[in-house]
């Protein structure tokens, strides 16, 4: 069935059609608040509209009403497909470009003919964007480092983004008769922010068979190449595909050669020199190398000397050196260490599910407890909560909470960060909550050092719990602001603030590089979803991986913690927190 998602979605899309197309702004916003409605309804919306029932909904008229009726049974909408036949389809493509909205879109497209990238790329190469009017030579360069933004990531898929596609894939292989074992190798294995291609690798004693029938995977649009014990495709969605088929003893040499990363294979290779041994994708040779057999990775390791090294550590960022002595390793944290989680959004703000929605998912997952974080009033794209709004909402939660045993929610808040490092609540109504994220969602563009400052400043704040989305980034699409991350990990040591892993699939902030030092500051981790809906809640596991990338342990992930002891961690000052 369509989606709520998915209703909002097309409405605004049609919203921006009609903005190009120069059509009357009563129309236009009609459009844009009909999406807003949709995304924030409390009932179920999608089921409304295919029933024909949503007769007297604020901000839904008659016209709408039928569009999405239609929407909701066929899954499309003749007006909506017109509209964008109007367009060439390279135009689309413009969107996704970070700053430019639809007003700017119709003046290049109308003024210049800008019909694709291209053409956009090559009217800022000679001038003539900075020429028109609006524009000007700041906005030409600016909409310049877009597009080779756009270019530098435009091979790369977020880990995120592709991890249920490639598990579907994955369980495909391993059922077809003639494959023992498969696994994903390469990068996607090692939990790499972002990824060029996915590696699969199958033991089997029919290879060509296995190779032939990869290619004819649902999932594959085109085939790059197909041999005997390789092959390589392509996806729907621009994704590359290799395969490499082995036998079952080889198994385990190619998929720990095949995980990488080359670093950590070169610091492998020549610790097996030092033992007379050479080690590549087929197994060890050199003298002696027939008295060391590896049934299985952790095998390799052993002959070499070394505990197993969990996949998302092979970087040569020390693993190896940790591998060799005893407790150099750290016993990394597991999804089923979590007990809960803190930053998620209800369609009190900008979120697509109530509160009990969100609970009963959370509840599902088998949480001891939920946050309820949403926006603050500053937040006004996202509705955020003003004073009185946010008392309502804590009242809910208590009342929801009376008596209930499985998932209890806490009252927090995703409170705004101002652009002076002040919050968006005065103290006393942060009192109230069981605690607040304190996030930056506006003033991106501030230098380094007065970014810094304003993080510290808001983190200076007893109220504060913890800090969401240390650098804003969106992966591929949009680096983070100007922030000096050490100073923030220093400044979160010495207030006793937690810092969020967000592990919304786009954010992945704070970045697995960092968590270590954080961690060795005695800095507590917080991995959250930032769910806007139930599903949201799944990234948790994506959280873990990029959490145990980071080298973070149970004990360094403040939700791993139980109720009980949440509820004391919160009840205690905040400079005695640990
Ligand atoms: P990606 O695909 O760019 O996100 O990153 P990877 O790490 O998946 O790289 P990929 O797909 O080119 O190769 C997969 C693994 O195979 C890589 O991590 C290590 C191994 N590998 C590939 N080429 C070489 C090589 O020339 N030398 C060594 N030692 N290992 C290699
Ligand atoms: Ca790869
Ligand atoms: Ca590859
Ligand atoms: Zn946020």
């Amino acid at each position: 069935m369509t989606t709520r998602e998915t209703l909002a979605d097309i409405l605004d899309e049609i919203a921006l059609l009609l903005e190009l197309k120069g059509e009357n702004p009563f129309k236009i916003r009609a459009y844009r608040q009909g999406a807003e409605t949709v995304r924030g309804h409390d009932g179920d919306i999608a089921a409304m509209a295919a029933a024909g029932e949503l007769e007297g909904i604020k901000g839904i008229g008659s016209a709408l009403r039928d569009k999405l009726h239609e929407l909701a049974t066929t899954g499309k909408l003749k007006f909506h497909e017109n509209l964008r036949a109007e367009f060439p389809e390279t135009l689309f493509g413009l969107f996704d470009l970070q700053g430019l909205g639809a007003k700017k879109i119709k003046a290049l497209h109308d003024q210049l003919g800008v019909d694709s990238i291209a053409d956009l790329k090559a009217a800022c190469e000679d001038g003539r964007v900075a020429g028109l009017p609006g524009f000007g030579g700041k906005s030409q360069a600016k909409i310049l480092e877009a597009i080779d933004q756009r270019d530098r990531h435009a091979d790369r898929f977020a880990l995120g983004a592709v991890t249920a596609l490639a598990g579907e894939m994955l369980d495909e292989l391993r059922s077809h008769p003639g494959v023992s074992r498969a696994e994903i190798a390469g990068s996607f294995r090692r939990a790499r922010e972002t990824l060029h291609d996915l590696d699969f690798l199958v033991a089997t004693r029919e290879p060509a068979l296995v190779c032939r029938d990869f290619t004819k995977l649902p999932q594959v649009e085109s085939v790059i190449a197909c041999g005997g014990t390789k092959a390589s495709v392509r996806l729907g969605n621009g994704l590359q595909c290799d395969l490499r088929a082995v036998s079952n003893a080889q198994f385990p040499f190619a998929l720990q050669y095949f995980t990488g990363s080359k670093e950590h294979n070169v610091a492998l290779r020549s610790l097996a020199l030092k033992r007379g041994l050479s080690l590549n994708e087929y197994g060890f040779t050199g003298d002696g190398a027939e008295d060391v057999a590896a049934e299985d990775e952790a095998g390799i390791y052993e002959a070499l000397g070394l505990r197993f090294v969990p996949p998302e550590l092979r970087e040569n960022l020390g693993e190896v050196e940790a591998a060799s002595g005893e407790s150099g390793l750290p016993r990394l944290i597991e999804l089923e260490n979590l007990r809960g989680t803190f930053h998620n959004h209800t369609t009190a703000s900008d979120g697509t599910a109530t509160l009990e929605e969100m609970a009963e998912a959370a509840m599902d997952l088998g949480l001891q407890y939920l946050g309820i974080a949403d926006h603050s009033k500053s937040s006004f794209q996202a509705r955020g909560l003003d004073e009185t709004r946010l008392a309502a909402q804590v009242d809910e939660i208590a009342s929801f909470n009376a008596g209930r045993e499985g998932c209890r929610l806490f009252a927090g808040a995703e409170v705004d960060i101002l652009k002076d490092g002040t919050l968006d609540f005065d103290n006393g109504v942060m009192e109230k909550l069981d605690y607040v994220v304190a996030s930056v969602h506006s003033a991106f563009t501030l230098d380094e050092e007065a970014m810094t400052r304003r993080i510290c400043r808001a983190m200076e704040n007893p109220h504060v719990t913890m800090l969401g989305h240390l650098t804003g980034r969106l992966l591929l699409r949009r680096d983070g602001y100007a922030v000096d991350i050490a100073k923030v990990i220093d400044c979160a040591a010495e207030t006793r603030t937690v810092i969020e892993l967000n592990c919304s699939s786009m954010r992945l902030d704070m970045d697995w590089r960092w968590w270590r030092r954080a961690r060795d500051k005695g800095v507590l981790c917080a991995i959250n979803p930032d769910a806007h809906r139930p599903e949201g809640l799944h990234n948790l596991s994506l959280g873990v991986r990029v959490a145990r990338k980071g080298w973070l342990r149970r004990e360094d992930v403040l939700n791993t913690r139980d109720h009980a002891a949440i509820k004391a961690f919160l009840a205690m000052p905040k400079d005695q927190r640990e």
